[in-house]
Formats: structure tokens, sequence, C-alpha cells
């Protein structure tokens, strides 16, 4: 069979079971996505935006109740539950589809079901990898447009026949009463039924890049991560890429973009949500961006916290869920001091300030990666691009310092699967819940945990030399509960502190958890921090620290004996340094 037959087989499975009234494959040109975009200003669907100040840019206000990832609701579906390990939802292949076939079965009647053939990397990149999902969803096609490269281009890059990722969507009837993401990966296969919101619609994300992809990555002997990747310029013009994992809305897009407080310093965006990495046959670990665009999270991006990422939704942006002006802006919480009087909340109501949120917390844009003025000139290198670090930050008002880097890899493996964060928007439910969340891949590693961790430990017998491995906290808070560390442009005095370790050049104090650069070893020239609340965002305690790790260790026995043995060596080696 040839590609182009083996996936008209499985669309045609597809329209059976859904009963669409018509099936257009999609080209990915730009043609068609402005054709989708006329359909849905007529239909109501799309909202267009003042066309002077934000050209071609629309508003889409999702159902009420599909805002945001469901996670109660993704499962894994493995055939043994082991598989799939307690870090997830589990259900077997076979009840899957018989509980989502029921909601599948007939939900495209009257609708046009869209095939979409995408790449998820570079063209001519060995790392890419093709899809072919299906959707009766015009808005989740028109985000695909941005979030992929659609078209011939997947075909291109199939390794034979059935070198694709399938995926089945359909809105259903919007309920999360029938609402199911589920992942097969033995299959290679993706089904999510009654939501249309980013995670859980735009396959290419979360489902196939993340949880498909970590299952082929460490069958393949590669990374798959929820990491952002950037490139460090220094004064000389020297550039070290990094990549950094963190929580969803918890800065990555911010951090991806950063324009540097330092003078003759600057960061090159490769990506802000998502790494490929893998090893080549020099022992470098490379990392690709397997997206086309950004998808990211709208309140508190300004001027000020993401310059680039302001003026980068200027134009040809598609934002779900934020409030618009009485001028037809989009307009939410952080972006303004205040809103202008008249504007409407993300539901279309009229909104009064001091009432709840005028956007969604969890309101988004979708925007082409080449439109952010600090996009690197390489960020669709076919090879990616050499990693020397990588880091692990999440979302903490205590006891984690700023930043602090591993003695070495398997440490540093320790130290990301012990990272905890509070929860934000992003996902269902309540925001603000301590949970671990290791290497901020909780939600998106489609496979036992215990076998990512094992994956990870086993990377450096292929690495020439390892990348260096830090953690950071940018929201450690004091007594008031404000925040210590100014953030934003000023985390590159943060990341020039690790280029320095990388150099061998900056200092830092050992400590039972890692290396803690001593305050004079951060570059605060012009920046305006007291003394003691440099201190304070540094510090360390033991006490403190012994009480984080608590938790830990029940933790890592939900995995039982497939946790890796040194998982459990270091946490009784850092206990042990730690002192009772
Ligand atoms: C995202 C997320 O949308 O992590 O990137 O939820
Ligand atoms: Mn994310």
């Amino acid at each position: 069979m040839t590609m182009t037959s083996m996936a008209e087989k499985w669309v045609d499975d597809a329209a059976r079971l859904t009963q669409p009234s018509r099936v257009t494959w999609c080209d990915g040109s730009k043609a068609e996505y402005d054709a989708l975009i006329e359909s849905m200003v007529k239909d109501g669907t799309l909202l267009a935006l003042n066309p002077r100040t934000y050209p071609n840019c629309y508003l889409h206000r999702s159902h009420p109740q599909d805002v945001a990832r469901t996670e109660q609701l993704t499962f894994i579906c493995t055939r043994e539950r082991e598989d799939a390990g307690p870090n997830n939802n589990w259900m077997s292949p076979a009840e899957a589809k018989d509980r989502a076939g029921q909601y599948f079965r007939g939900s495209m009647r009257g609708r046009t079901m869209y095939v979409i053939p995408y790449l998820m990397g570079p063209a001519g990149s060995s790392m890419s990898r093709a899809g072919v999902m299906v959707t009766d969803s015009a808005y989740v096609v028109a985000s695909m447009h941005l979030m992929t490269r659609m078209g011939s281009v997947a075909f291109q890059h199939m390794r034979s026949a059935d070198d694709f990722i399938a995926g089945l969507h359909s809105i259903g009837d919007l309920s999360p009463d029938r609402r199911l993401i589920l992942h097969f990966p033995e299959e290679n296969l993706i089904w999510s039924v009654g939501s249309g919101y980013g995670g859980n619609a735009l396959l290419g994300k979360k489902c196939h890049a993340l949880r498909i992809g970590s299952a082929q990555a460490r069958q393949e002997g590669w990374l798959a991560e929820h990491m952002l990747i950037l490139g460090v310029e220094d004064p000389e013009g020297h550039i070290t890429y990094i990549a950094a994992a963190m929580p969803s809305a918890s800065g990555k897009t911010n951090l991806a973009m950063v324009v540097s407080s330092l003078p003759g310093w600057r960061a090159w965006t490769v990506g802000d949500d998502i790494a490929w990495m893998h090893v080549d046959a020099q022992g470098q670990l490379r990392a690709t961006n397997p997206e086309r665009g950004f998808f990211g999270v709208a309140p508190n991006t300004s001027p000020k916290t993401n310059p680039n990422a302001t003026a980068m939704v200027r134009s040809n942006t598609i934002f779900t869920n934020v409030a618009l002006t009485p001028s037809s802006e989009p307009w939410w919480e952080g972006l303004t001091a205040q809103a202008p009087p008249g504007t409407l909340d993300w539901q279309g109501r009229a909104w009064q300030p001091g009432g709840a949120p005028a956007a969604h917390p969890n309101s988004r844009f979708t925007v082409l990666a080449d439109q952010c003025p600090s996009i690197a000139p390489n960020w669709e290198d076919p090879e990616g691009v050499p990693i020397s670090a990588l880091v692990f930050g999440s979302r903490r008002s205590a006891v984690i310092p700023l930043v602090f880097e591993a003695f070495d890899w398997t440490h540093g493996v320790f130290l990301g699967s012990s990272m905890s964060t509070e929860t934000t928007a992003a996902i269902t439910g309540k925001v603000g819940v301590v949970r671990r969340d290791p290497m901020a891949m909780l939600p998106f590693c489609g496979y036992n945990m215990a076998d990512y961790f094992a994956h990870w430990l086993g990377m450096p017998t292929r690495l020439g030399k390892p990348p260096r491995i830090f953690r950071v906290n940018w929201f450690r808070r004091d007594a008031d509960g404000k925040f210590l560390w100014p953030g934003y442009g000023e985390n590159m005095r943060v990341l020039k502190w690790m280029v320095e370790r990388i150099r061998g050049t900056a200092h830092a104090v050992e400590s039972p958890v890692g290396w803690i650069p001593t305050p004079s070893a951060l570059d605060t020239s012009g920046l305006e921090l007291a003394p003691d609340r440099l201190r304070d965002v540094l510090r360390f305690d033991a006490g403190e620290w012994r009480e984080e790790l608590q938790d830990l260790r029940p933790f890592y026995g939900q995995f039982g004996g497939r946790l890796p043995a040194v998982m459990d060596e270091q946490l009784a080696q850092t206990l042990a340094r730690l002192g009772r």
C-alpha cells in the first residue's frame, strides 16, 4: 500500500464511524487558511478584530466548559496497565474504543470532516515526524495551520506507508460528560472527542509531540520534552543553547523570548513549549522544535513582561477567550493597567472592573513562530541546535532557590524527578495546589514514568559530554507574599550565570542539593535589589528541604520495583547530606 492509500483507508474508516456529510483534504495553503477564516467569520465562530491595529487577527470564544486541558479525562491506553504507569490515567484499548466509539458514532453528521496531513518538526529533518488528523472543527484546522507544517510535506517525510500518527478528533457535543482524550502508543493512534480546546484538540501538540512522542522517543533513543529552546548570545556573539522544562503557564513563553536587561546579552527563540532532542554522531545533544507556531497564555503578557510576544500578536493571530475592547482590540489582565470602559469579557458579556477577570485566565494567542522578533535565524535547522544546558523550573513560593546546579547528570535527573509546582489555570481544577510534576512532564509522559527516569539515566552512555543541568524558580516570595526576584528580562542574569558555569568561570557554593551561586556570582549590575532580598532568593534551608522531600519516597514508591534503584539512592544520599 502507498503512503496515501494507507492514510486514505484510515480516513475512510474514520468517516464510516463519524458519518460526516463531506470529507475535505487540506493542503495547508494560505488560500485554504483564508477561506477557513472567512467562513468562520461568516458563521460567527470567529470575530474579526480591529483591521487597522490588529490586521488579520480574530477572536474565538470557546464553550465556557471547554477552556483548558482536562487531565482527568486524558488516558493512556496500553494493553498492560503497568506500561502507562501510576503517572497516567489508564484504560484498556478495547474499553477506550468502546466508550469513545459511542461518542464518535455519527458525531460528524451534517458536518465537514477535514483531513489534515501535518509534519511535526522542520522540513528536511530526520527528527521530524508526520501525522494525519481528521477533525470536524474549522477552528482546529486553522489553528493546525499555525501550529504545524501542513499538506504534502507530511507525506514526504514518512519513512514507510504506515509512518504516521493517526488522530481522530470530533468536538462531539462539547460536553465534559462525553469527553475523552485517548492515546494508543502501541497503535500510533490518538482519539479525542468532546473538546475543541488547544491541548485537547490540536492533536499535533500535547497528544502527538509529547505523549505519543515520548513513548516513541524512548523506543528510538531520543527525548521528547516539555521544554522551550533558546540561544543565549554573549557580548562577543557566542551563542549557548539551553532547553528548559517548566509546567504549563509558568513562564516558558516569556523565557523563550526574553529581552535581556543586561547590555550586550540577548536571547534567540527556537521554541517555547516542546523540544525533540537526539544525540548526533559526535555525541552532542541537539534539539528541534516540532511546532511551527506558539499557543501561548495571554494573561500577564505585556510590553513589560514579554515585548516580543506583544509585538508578534499584532497581526495574523487567533485569540481565544480574551476580552474585547470597544475598539475591537483584544485585552487581557496585565496587558495594560486597566481595560477601557465598555470592554466585554471572554464570554462577550459587559464587564465591570473589580469583578471576575475579563479574559479567561487560560486565554491564548495562536501565531506563527516566524512572527516573533527574537526568532532564531536557525530555528528550523534540520539538524537542530546543540544543547549545552537543561533547566528544570517550577512555580514555588517557598523553599526552592532562584537557581542552582546539579552535581552531575544523574543528580540532575534526580532534581528533575523531584520537581514540584503550584498548579495553574492551564488545566481544569484548583489553581495553586502544590503537586509533584517531574520534569514538568506529569501530564505529558505517555508511558510509565519509572521507565522515563531510566531512559533519562541511560542517556550519558551516548552523550560525549552531557549538558549541565540546572534548577530554577522565579516565583519565590517574601513573608508579605511579594516576589523576591523581579523576573522577566532580569532572568538573563541567571542565564548568564549558567553560561559562565558551563565555561567554568562562575562561582558557586556547594549545598546538599547542588551548587548555588554566591550573591556576587550573579551579575546584578544596574539591578535595584536589596542585598537581603538577593540573599533570600538564593537561600537554602536544610530543614525546609527535609520537609520538601518527605513525600518523595511515597511518590517514588508508587512505581514499585520498576523505579531505577539509582533514584532511591539519590534520595537517600540527599537526605544524608541534609542531616537529621
Ligand atoms: C500548553 C500547556 O498549552 O502546557 O502548552 O498546557
Ligand atoms: Mn505546555
